[in-house]
């Protein structure tokens, strides 16, 4: 890797491609610098504005990566919890970094880590130590041969959370439990339609299942479809603003007439598990407390111990 000596003074690059000339600035280095870290050097704000060229020795072209995308432009795939791969094919040989981070001041840099040193014009660098859950700003960079810098624009991704969603919910839909019974549906709705009883099954936090006026005498009983062993469940209590339709307490009856609670809900902003360890086909939610009115839950849910 040939090392560039930089004095200690201002140097400018011309930005072309990326839509007119923009002169960006890199100040001050006074050490020579791998190839590799002028590219992160390079990974300044692209919205600088223009100033003045100078000290001709010291400006380098400076490119969009559109102009050496072959067909599709580089993107990151394969992503997990914990790294992502970038992928991207360049008509001309580059060495390749991205630079990526949780703001758009980046602070990591992935390299291919078949670079073997030289340009090359398929690359696949890994960004690896990502967290969970979280967005993350990058850039591509490449150096052509020629010394002439291709940039991309800052684009963002976002790394899934671990994988709760590893634990299958047997009180879902989607994994063929239905609703055997319910107090009632809110309008007198079908239990697929709006406020039905299946808007508790649907993995939907946007949709619930609303009694017609039960208060107290509200229930929804649910089939799993098959006999499972259940260590915990979860329920998430509607509520309306008027102050009525939460639920505070309730039990849990199994088809094998083993009742557990009554459980107390702390609150109708998200679910609240709860430990019941028993075998069961059907459990029946039955209302024992709560502020009247329109009972019903955003979602139930049932975990196998
Ligand atoms: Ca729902």
């Amino acid at each position: 890797m040939m090392n560039v000596l930089l004095p200690r003074r201002t140097i400018l690059c011309d930005r072309k491609g990326l839509g007119g000339v923009l002169t960006r600035l890199i100040q001050p280095w006074s050490a020579a610098i791998g190839g590799l870290a002028l590219l992160a050097a390079a990974s300044l704000p692209l919205s600088l504005p223009v100033v003045e060229a100078q000290a001709a020795e010291f400006e380098f072209p400076v490119r969009s990566i559109d102009e050496v995308a072959v067909g599709a432009m580089p993107e990151i795939t394969d992503i997990t919890a914990n790294s992502g791969v970038l992928v991207f094919t360049s008509s001309v040989p580059l060495a390749c970094s991205v630079v990526f981070g949780e703001t758009p001041a980046f602070g990591q840099v992935a390299v291919d880590l078949d670079m073997d040193g030289g340009a090359h014009s398929d690359h696949h660098p890994v960004l690896a130590g990502l967290e969970p859950d979280r967005e993350y700003f990058y850039r591509v960079q490449g150096t052509a041969a020629d010394g002439t810098l291709y940039v991309g624009e800052v684009l963002t991704f976002r790394t899934p959370a671990l994988a709760e969603a590893a634990e299958v919910n047997l009180a879902s839909l989607s994994t063929g439990a239905r609703v055997a019974a319910v107090s009632s549906n809110y309008g007198g709705a079908a239990n697929d339609q709006a406020w039905g009883a299946n808007q508790a099954l649907d993995g939907d936090r946007s949709t619930a299942w609303s009694s017609a006026g039960d208060g107290d005498e509200g229930f929804i009983e649910i089939d799993l479809g098959n006999e499972a062993d259940i260590g915990e469940i979860s329920v998430w209590t509607r509520s309306m603003s008027n102050g009525t339709a939460q639920i505070f307490k309730f039990t849990v009856t199994t088809d094998r007439g083993e009742t557990f609670g009554p459980f107390s809900l702390a609150d109708a902003r998200q679910p609240y598990r709860y430990a019941i360890n028993s075998t069961a086909r059907r459990l029946r939610l039955d209302v024992v407390e709560s502020n009247g009115g329109n009972v019903g839950l955003v979602e139930f849910g049932a975990f196998a111990r």
